[in-house]
């Protein structure tokens, strides 16, 4: 027994299993002896026991030192919150993004003006929320491609959207849905980004508030809503924006029509059935299985532009603070028809011409590709099978698709290249399959992937023009492809190459920061972001310049009975002023501007023992109000090793307790 596992047992863990011991005990995976007396590829090749293909594949994704990736990838951070950008086809991290979690390298939600962002305007509720549960990213379109501009963020536990500034990846507003309670079918945006989609998941009285779940079918509601995004402020207009009241089906995923589909959007659904779990009622099946009796659930097939044509006609009703379509409007004037799809889809994916619809049904083994010009001519006619309990027109299932293709076990989601082809990740099968939308009887090739892949990303793959080349499926299990280190692993994210006539598997890479969902990868030359904020003074969470920022020489102290102003500068290395003293119950303000204008010269700054820090970026200007409460002498100092002087880059923060003299 070695003495790792000795030590597992002896503090009352099991044991690892015995694939668990050999693996990071150098069972010849690493593969390392003899590589350091290698002179050439096929000596290290033979010494590491790698194929041609593996050489390959390494030559493919290696970036020499200064050589920079081609594309970006942004992916959703999961349960950390965050948004994270990984350089493809490196698969290198190249940074997390705060946005729902206090991030202290970046002082987010450490006493700075971020805490405005995460802890002012995206709260709800009576508990501090400090994390988001992010699933999709999307990044803002121009005529149905990338624009590089922005990026949106869905938080599925607490219905709330996030606005991303792509010209310092800084986030700039948190948007909380005050109509719901949980989101899924979020963030997608129309092919303007006029507007962000965010559609509900779990039901439940709209606008908050509480009614039992025996009420479940006729107070219980879902919606979707259509933020309205103010491109030139950078900003969600929420006055502007509009929601449609929905069936309280459990809502899935969704995705904006564009081109042959423009002005429409698509949102799945499961739990038909209105099944609300056992309600306690001994023997009542557990939600799982009640929410999947029935064999079809409903596409909803939803008229963005007939429903914001009827808000401003004025036939919404106000529920807090937000305009909503009812649901018998939305019905009776087809703003909302269901198609039915295969049992519990997921994902809901509109192909890049916008002619089609892929669904895939998770317990289902097809995909289901729906033709949006007959889905559209039926409605046109007036050409309906039915209705459902809440009025809701439903079509002919068999009279709107272009056909479904046979995937295998537990299809998911699905991404488009530039050849008219479909990826398709499959979760049971661990697989991704490549198949072709516009001919559907052509064979289905897969890759296996490792394992359990969720979402699957393309290069620009949901956009009206692919970039195809690479795709990345996003596994949720990694057992056995990394060193282990303990019962929760990391997720794998798995590079693949789309070229060539057969798939081919490149990199492993395990992303150790929560469970991303979707990710987006765009080129990299569509960025256009800033190295320092100019003039100093910027408030990077408004983008703005701050008046009254402090500027060299006009640095100083001001006191105003218990209030105490300082207003300082940093550069390299120093802070003006270095000392501080207060009075222990004085409220002090410090406005802090990095005067720098040279690129990468980040400054931080800590006051030890009270829970403050910022990350000072070249020409950003912030700002802290606390109470002194705590008497004392406190060290600040840099918190980022800025120049040769960097552990000289301090002061002291004196608090002078009550009574001293
Ligand atoms: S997702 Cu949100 S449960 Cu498949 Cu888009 Cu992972
Ligand atoms: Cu400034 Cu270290």
């Amino acid at each position: 027994m070695r003495a790792a596992s000795r030590r597992a047992a002896a503090i009352g863990l099991a044991a690892c299993a015995a694939s668990a011991c050999g693996q990071n005990g150098g069972n010849g995976r690493n593969g390392g002896n003899g590589v350091e007396d290698a002179a050439t590829v096929q000596e290290v090749m033979a010494a590491r026991g790698l194929s041609e293909e593996d050489l390959l594949a390494a030559a493919k994704t290696y970036l020499p030192s200064g050589k920079l990736d081609e594309y970006v990838m942004l992916t959703s951070g999961g349960q950390s919150g965050h948004l994270l950008v990984i350089g493809v086809p490196s698969m290198r991290i190249i940074k997390y993004v705060a946005v729902f979690s206090p991030e202290p390298w970046q002082g987010y939600g450490y006493g700075g003006l971020g805490d405005e962002v995460l802890y002012g305007q995206g709260q709800r509720g009576k508990k501090r929320l400090a994390w988001g549960d992010t699933h999709h990213p999307a990044l803002s379109e121009t005529g149905g491609d990338y624009d590089g501009e922005f990026v949106f963020l869905n938080d599925k536990a607490n219905a709330r959207i996030a606005v991303i500034d792509l010209r310092d990846f800084v986030t700039r507003q948190i948007v909380a849905n005050p109509l719901i309670v949980s989101n899924h079918g979020a963030t997608f945006v129309t092919p303007g980004t006029e507007y962000v989609v965010e559609g509900g998941q779990y039901p439940a009285p709209l606008g908050g508030g509480y009614a039992p779940l025996s009420a479940y079918e006729d107070e219980y509601r879902s919606a979707v809503t259509f933020w309205k995004f103010d491109r030139a402020k950078g900003r969600i207009d929420e006055d502007a924006s509009f929601a449609i009241e929905l069936p309280p089906y459990m809502q899935d995923l969704a995705d904006a029509g564009k081109l042959a589909s423009d002005g429409w959007v698509f949102l799945n659904s499961f739990n038909t059935e209105l099944y609300p779990g056992t309600r306690g009622i001994e023997g009542q099946p557990p939600l799982e299985s009640g929410a999947s009796q029935n064999d079809m659930d409903y596409l909803h097939v939803i008229d963005w532009r007939k429903a914001e044509r009827l808000v401003q006609e004025g036939r919404a009703r106000e529920i807090a603070g937000i305009r909503v379509l009812p649901l018998e409007v939305a019905a009776r004037e087809r703003v909302l028809t269901f198609v039915p799809e295969p049992k519990s889809p997921h994902g809901v994916d509109v192909t890049p011409d916008g002619t089609a619809i892929v669904v895939s049904g998770k317990l289902d083994t097809h995909c289901t590709i729906y033709e949006m010009s007959k889905i559209k001519d039926l409605i046109e006619r007036g050409q309906f099978a039915g209705k459902d309990r809440y009025g809701v027109d439903v079509l002919d299932f068999p009279s709107t698709i272009r056909g479904q293709v046979q995937v295998g076990l537990g299809p998911l989601h699905t991404v488009f290249d530039d050849k008219g082809n479909a990826y398709t990740s499959v979760f049971l099968d661990s697989t991704v399959n490549r198949w072709s939308y516009e001919r559907l009887d052509q064979p289905v090739e897969a890759i296996p992937v490792h394992y359990n892949v969720g979402h699957i990303t393309a290069v620009e793959g949901d956009t009206v023009s692919p970039g195809g080349r690479f795709v990345v499926a996003m596994n949720k299990l990694s057992q056995d492809r990394f060193v282990e280190v303990g019962p929760l692993y990391p997720q794998n994210f798995q590079l693949i190459d789309i070229s060539g006539p057969k798939m081919r598997l490149l990199y492993d890479m395990p992303l150790p920061l929560g469970e991303p969902h979707y990710a987006q990868i765009m080129r990299a030359d569509r960025l256009e972001t800033v190295q320092v904020y100019s003039p100093p003074g910027v408030n990077s969470y408004t983008g703005e310049l701050v008046p009254g920022a402090p500027t060299a020489g006009e640095e100083r102290i001001e006191r105003n009975g218990r209030k105490v102003d300082v207003y300082m500068t940093v550069i390299r290395s120093h802070y003006t002023p270095d000392t501080i003293e207060v009075n222990e119950g004085d409220e002090v303000t410090l406005h802090i501007t990095n005067i720098e204008q040279a690129t990468d010269q980040t400054h931080g700054f800590t006051v030890d023992m009270y829970n403050i820090n910022l990350s000072l970026e070249p020409g950003k200007y912030e700002e802290v109000r606390f109470i002194a409460d705590t008497p004392g002498v406190f060290p600040m100092y840099c918190t980022e090793f800025c120049s040769a002087l960097h552990l000289e880059m301090a002061g002291y923060f004196l608090v002078k307790p009550k009574g001293a003299r």
